[in-house]
């Protein structure tokens, strides 16, 4: 039973991932409906604002779904919110039973399971619950600090340097490693660099080739898409010719968010929203845009994630402030000597105090070792 009930709930997690990238500030959820042993309803949350994974699945499953166990990654709704609740979704269509694998964490969504066991339905939790975490880590990790996921990518030398002593960033890990980098780029719906690595590198930030492998259930990719772009920009230095400017690889108009400080020339603004810019002015803190204000204002904006790309000053400023959440490093077999650190401005006095990460991953990329971690607090 339990290895029938695992192999569904791994369906449904594998449904749910045909949405990756799609469906913030919702989560990623998978639906499938099983009776006698045979599926007769599946579904996803496509995205925000449209029907939850579960009505997918009743709908297909029809007058069949009377008796039937639903199978589902993320706890049934109880709130009218974009859609009606799926917990009467599933009562109504006579659902017998529930296997869920994750509670869903979200004060105003979540309360589904108890409203399905006081009407009589069996209900089980649990199985598979730390995948079905990880698969929606932004969403959870996000609704727990009431802010975006922060989710830092670099691509490091041996000696830990992003970039040569001239500035130069190009191209430090493998092209293997770079299709990974796209895959992070599309899960987070928005990219976050400063402007300093808009004038050195002139990035596009799209999502190009990307290489699936840090989702364990992707059995095909999701529609591509580019992420939104933010640029942490006081000054309002970014050239009205960057190339984030640029329509991407599918044709899709950039979305450009540039965050400056209060006060930032007008003239540049002004270019900058012909370029195609959404320019928001946002208070300094110590003259700058902070970390906390640009991440509290995307949060508002509905962001439940973002990759940070650098360059090393904004990767050193979240650092420093307790707001990296997760790292993905990629690292070279190459030495550059002196040249540009990880994280600008951060400075220990002794080994003793230095940040430890729990590795969630070390792998081999052909010759760049790839590695994730959570920072340890
Ligand atoms: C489900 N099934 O497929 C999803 C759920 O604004 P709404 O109506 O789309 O509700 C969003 C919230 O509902 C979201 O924050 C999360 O708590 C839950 N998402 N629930 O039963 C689904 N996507
Ligand atoms: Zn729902």
């Amino acid at each position: 039973m339990r290895e029938l009930d695992e192999r569904f709930l791994r369906r449904a997690l594998q449904l749910a991932e045909r949405a990756r990238g799609h469906t913030s500030p919702n989560p990623l959820v998978g639906a499938v409906l099983v009776r006698e042993g045979r599926i007769v309803g599946e579904g996803y949350h496509p995205r925000a604002g449209e029907p939850h994974a579960e009505v997918f699945a009743l709908k297909e499953a029809g007058e069949r779904a009377r008796g039937a166990t639903a199978y589902l990654t993320l706890e049934p709704c109880d709130h009218h919110g974009r859609t009606p609740p799926c917990s009467l979704a599933l009562l109504e269509a006579g659902v017998a039973r529930v296997v869920v694998a994750a509670r869903d964490e979200n004060p105003v969504a979540r309360g589904g399971l108890e409203r399905l066991r006081r009407a009589g339905v069996q209900v089980e939790e649990g199985l598979l619950a730390e995948e079905a975490r990880l698969q929606n880590e932004a969403f959870f990790t996000a609704l727990r600090k009431g802010r975006p996921f922060v989710l830092l990518k670099a691509a490091l030398t041996l000696d830990g340097k992003v970039a040569a002593a001239s500035g130069d960033a190009r191209h430090v890990s493998s092209e293997a490693s770079r299709r990974v980098a796209h895959a992070y780029r599309q899960w987070l719906p928005a990219v976050v660099v400063g402007v300093g690595t808009v004038l050195q590198d002139d990035p596009a930030l799209t999502v190009r080739h990307p290489d699936f492998r840090p989702f364990p259930h992707m059995l095909e990719p999701p529609p591509l898409r580019d992420p939104l772009k933010v640029v942490l920009d006081t000054e309002a230095r970014t050239p009205p010719t960057a190339r984030l400017f640029a329509p991407g690889p599918r044709g899709e108009p950039a979305r450009v968010l540039l965050l400056v400080g209060r006060g930032a020339p007008k003239e540049r603004l002004l270019a900058l929203e012909r370029a195609g810019a959404r320019v928001v002015e946002l208070p300094r803190e110590g003259g700058r845009v902070s970390p906390e204000v640009a991440l509290a204002f995307l949060w508002e904006e509905g962001v439940d994630g973002v990759l940070l790309e650098g360059g090393p000053r904004v990767a050193g400023a979240f650092w420093a402030r307790g707001l990296v959440d997760k790292v993905a490093l990629f690292l070279a077999p190459k030495v550059v000597g002196e040249g540009k650190g990880f994280l600008e401005g951060v400075a220990l006095s002794r080994m003793a105090e230095a940040y430890r990460l729990r590795l969630a991953r070390r792998e081999w990329l052909g010759e760049d070792l790839w590695l994730e971690g959570y920072l340890e607090v």
